[in-house]
């Protein structure tokens, strides 16, 4: 299978955590910028991540390719049997897409030179406030997102915790995780994985090379 990535792409990251935890072998492709139209013929959005499979089926947007990995590679299951834990797993982390990572992205993208931008990030820094403050309730503490072994929250939890560092600095926000020990924390507990340690250094060489000012 091979999986068109990028390495500071979230989406893309959440990808590589969910077939690294897995130890599913994959060939990454790195598609240097701009890569849209490098991948036109493999998806219509043109957005990475896009997996394709040995039979040469393409599927994107990255919570269907999670799923897919999960459904076709069993050994290592990253979703438990019981139905309300797994909709638990899937909330945390689509609450970590929706209500923290859009409003990152939106300061991430925003040109230098925008009118009031300083309003605009504020604005949506409350928007990650109101985010994070979900996801901080429903965390355990322990190592992992929700208790002591890693599910698919996690392969979301580990990318968007590596890109609000440089949000905070984008935002002139140091203060940002103060309210939020356990996310604040994650980072280094989820770092003693190997799979999950190795997400997070691809994402830290991925910001080097695009926006090392932010490092
Ligand atoms: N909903 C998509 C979002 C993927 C996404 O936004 N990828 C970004 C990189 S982080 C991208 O490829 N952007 C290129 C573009 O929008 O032109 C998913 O879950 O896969």
């Amino acid at each position: 299978m091979k999986l068109y990535s990028r390495p500071l792409s979230p989406y893309a990251a959440a990808i590589r955590a969910t077939a690294y935890l897995k130890n599913i072998p994959l060939k990454l492709v790195d598609l240097p910028y701009p890569f849209q139209e490098q991948i036109a013929d493999i998806t219509p959005v043109k957005r990475v991540p896009v997996l394709v499979t040995g039979s040469g089926t393409a599927l994107f947007e990255a919570i269907i390719i999670a799923e897919y990995l999960e459904e076709k590679f069993t050994d290592t299951p990253l979703l438990p049997q019981d139905p309300k834990d797994r909709a638990l797993i899937r909330l945390l982390a689509r609450m970590a897409e929706l209500e923290v990572l859009t409003p990152a992205l939106n300061i991430f993208k925003l040109p230098a030179d925008a009118a009031d931008r300083q309003q605009k990030i504020d604005a949506q820094i409350a928007v990650i406030k109101r985010g994070l403050a979900i996801l901080e309730e429903r965390m355990t503490g322990e190592a992992y997102a929700l208790g002591d072994h890693p599910t698919l929250a996690d392969c979301w939890l580990l990318p968007i915790r590596f890109f609000l560092e440089p949000i905070k600095k984008l935002s002139n926000c140091p203060t940002l995780f103060d309210d939020f020990p356990k996310f604040d924390a994650y980072a280094a507990n989820a770092r003693q994985d190997d799979a999950l340690a190795t997400v997070w250094n691809e994402m830290h060489d991925g910001l080097v090379a695009a926006r090392p000012h932010l490092v």
